[in-house]
């Protein structure tokens, strides 16, 4: 038992819950979970971990428009880093607050801007063409890795300018980064040991020396060579690049391929419209958001929906159950992708929000246009297998079986 879990109650108002978010049950299938505790109130007390969960929109989206009060700098996972050693270095942008976050988040947000990635746009496109091509022609595959995987593998890496050897680190780091805003727990320890050369192996790739001359990694560095950022930060925003930006967006599009798979009205409605395919990413983006939760440390005493909380407590937002929160949407559980699903906290919001999110909408839209225009239908092969990890929800296989147009 963590020091944290043995932290009492911090306040007797908020209910208490055994709730284990990092529970493979509740992995497989969070949204009952949600559903019920978005009932019991508005803050609960999750024992286990001792941290104050919110599962309800409007105090989701409180918290994350606040960073001044619910600060980064001590860690946006359990991990209390006043108090507990990160496992690795912190990020300058993530886990940092403002000032400093300030112009780490200015260089990043100018180099993923629509302005700045829009050149992307003809490459992403012959790539997607290519991938959707080359799956069509088998007509069984697997969405998971033969498809979701392979694009961003593929244009993201591309477009930060790497290297074609050592690709095979990026989704192990992800999974690592992504384990480490959980609990210390089995998953993370075992992908640790499994994959520990993979923190190695991003190190080297984020170096000037092994980036190309015209890739976002280049304009970090060109930022640094400016006198914007130190060219220790320049790395480390490389990083920041790499930690981010490739299993939230494979697992992005498994939810993607298996939401059509599911609802084939749904497919037919896109296929009909292939410009819908950016407010469909959305709607799934929506409805099966990739990142499940995080957290924030409080700077000083808070009240929130009448809950006391202490100076340095550890709170965690559920941005996905407050994307299916029926007192923010109608019919929550449905996936249409005909509704407007703006304003959906998938990517968060506030100073935080996903600075990369129009690159993976991006990516997104011109892959699901794509194939809106070449596959009549798509259907489950097999079983899919989830694969699990204590942030992001995605597939490691999902056997399907195309017809194409
Ligand atoms: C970073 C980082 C890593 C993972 C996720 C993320 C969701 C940022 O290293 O800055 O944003």
């Amino acid at each position: 038992m963590s020091s944290a879990a043995a932290a009492r109650n911090i306040n007797p108002d908020a209910p208490v819950s055994d709730f284990d978010p990092y529970a493979e049950d509740v992995l497989r299938d969070p949204w009952p979970y949600y559903q019920q505790l978005r009932e019991v109130g508005p803050a609960i007390w999750l024992e286990r971990y001792g941290a104050l969960a919110f599962f309800r929109h409007e105090q989701v989206h409180a918290i994350l428009s606040d960073p001044y009060t619910y600060c980064s700098s001590a860690g946006v996972g359990l991990t209390n880093f006043r108090t507990e050693t990160p496992w690795r270095k912190p990020s300058i942008i993530l886990e940092a607050d403002p000032p400093e976050h300030g112009r780490a988040r200015k260089v990043v947000a100018r180099i993923l801007s629509p302005a700045w990635i829009n050149k992307l746009r003809p490459t992403f496109e012959r790539e997607a063409e290519k991938l959707v091509d080359k799956v069509l022609a088998k007509e069984t595959f697997d969405a998971a890795k033969d498809f979701s995987e392979a694009y961003p593998l593929k244009v993201f890496a591309d477009a930060v300018g790497l290297p074609a050897e050592g690709r095979e680190n990026l989704l192990p780091y992800g999974d690592m980064v992504f384990n480490g805003f959980g609990p210390i727990n089995e998953r993370f320890k075992k992908r640790m040991e499994t994959s520990g050369q993979a923190v190695q192996g991003i190190a080297e790739v984020c170096r000037r020396e092994s980036l190309t001359k015209d890739g976002l990694g280049a304009d970090l560095y060109a930022a640094a060579d400016a006198g914007e950022l130190t060219h220790e930060e320049a790395g480390m925003l490389v990083r920041t690049l790499l930690s981010a930006g490739l299993d939230t967006t494979v697992f992005t599009l498994c939810n993607a391929m298996l939401c059509f798979a599911k609802y084939p009205d749904q497919w037919e409605i896109l296929r009909e419209n292939p410009s819908m395919a950016r407010q469909a990413i959305e709607e799934v983006l929506r409805y099966e958001p990739t990142f499940h939760s995080f957290y924030r440390t409080t700077t000083k005493p808070v009240e929130i929906a009448g809950v006391q909380i202490p100076e340095n407590q550890k709170v965690v937002v559920f941005i996905s159950s407050a994307n299916r929160d029926p007192r923010r949407w109608e019919n929550p559980d449905q996936f249409d992708i005909r509704r407007r699903a703006s304003g959906n906290l998938a990517f968060g919001t506030g100073i935080h929000g996903c600075a990369g999110q129009m690159m993976a909408r991006l990516e997104g839209d011109i892959l699901l246009s794509s194939l809106a225009r070449k596959m009549h239908s798509i259907e489950l092969e097999g079983t899919p297998i989830p694969h699990f990890n204590n942030t992001v929800r995605g597939y490691a296989s999902i056997p399907v079986k195309a017809t194409p147009i």
